[in-house]
């Protein structure tokens, strides 16, 4: 009857005041918001309902860095889940590896929890790159800590795990090749999507330059598609005529004569 008249005078004098659960939660200090808000964790792994046990999970990663790691708890008594993503800053630690602490309230009538974290390779939809879970007797009022350990090989430390490690980078020893790099003209399979340069880049297809030069698409120098055009001939704009192309002018491409107005002497 006091309980009861205790719970009716707190709960019409402020919004702050603790749920029902925690006040049957005597005397312990679940993990909360305000424990990431201290410091003590990266991230909070809440029921809306409030909750009154409390777990400390520590998700360490190792061999490379995700860009998401999901921390999932499942109820073993009702198998209701509750999920939590943890992204960008919030992720502690170098490519190689880190750690983070993730605050789980939990509903007391949760006796036993299963505790999974999966780490992403950028975001966190599709597929995850690695998973593992941790099974725990969870105790009512009681805060206990458990950890997940998940690893993965990014040797290149290019942010991309390796093909043979769950990720998408197919060259796990260039840093330079991975599903968002740009393809270029050097023979390697930059971008990991499985097509030859002479594929993707179109290499020997037929190309125009300028007006109607037929050549054919080649690597240039700087490893980017160029139109190879047999006879073409490069010419600058002269706009004061002095024999001089223009100095902030480039080349252009013509097939056979140089048109008035253009020189092929460089720019002066
Ligand atoms: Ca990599
Ligand atoms: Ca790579
Ligand atoms: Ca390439």
């Amino acid at each position: 009857m006091i309980r009861t008249a205790l719970v009716v005078l707190l709960l019409g004098t402020s919004c702050t005041v603790p749920s029902l659960e925690e006040l049957h939660c005597d005397g312990s200090d679940p993990l909360d918001a305000d424990d990431v808000a201290g410091g003590k964790a990266d991230a909070v792994l809440q029921a809306s309902s409030g909750g009154c046990t409390g777990v400390k999970v520590t998700v360490a990663y190792d061999g490379f860095k995700p860009g998401c790691v999901r921390v999932l708890a499942r109820s073993g008594n009702s198998g209701r889940e509750i999920s939590t993503d943890v992204t960008g800053n919030a992720l502690k630690g170098g490519p190689t590896g880190g750690q983070i602490i993730v605050a789980a309230v939990l509903p007391g009538d949760w006796d036993s929890t299963r505790v999974e974290a999966q780490a992403f390779e950028r975001t966190c939809t599709g597929n995850p790159v690695v998973t593992n879970t941790q099974q725990l007797s969870t105790t009512r009022g009681q805060t206990m800590a458990t950890s997940v350990q998940l690893s993965a090989k990014d040797d290149d430390l290019d942010g991309y795990v390796s093909t043979l490690s769950g990720g998408t980078d197919c060259n796990d020893q260039r840093p330079s090749v991975h599903p968002d790099a740009e393809e270029l003209c050097n023979d390697l399979d930059d971008n990991c999507n499985g097509q030859s340069d002479t594929v993707e880049l179109r290499l020997g297809q037929a190309c125009t330059e300028g007006p109607s030069c037929e050549g054919t698409r080649a690597c240039g120098s700087d490893m980017k598609v160029v139109c190879n055009v047999p006879n073409a001939i490069q010419a600058y704009p002269d706009v004061d005529r002095d024999g001089h192309g223009d100095k902030n002018a480039s080349a252009q491409s013509f097939c056979g004569n140089v048109p008035t107005g253009f020189v092929t002497a460089p720019p002066g």
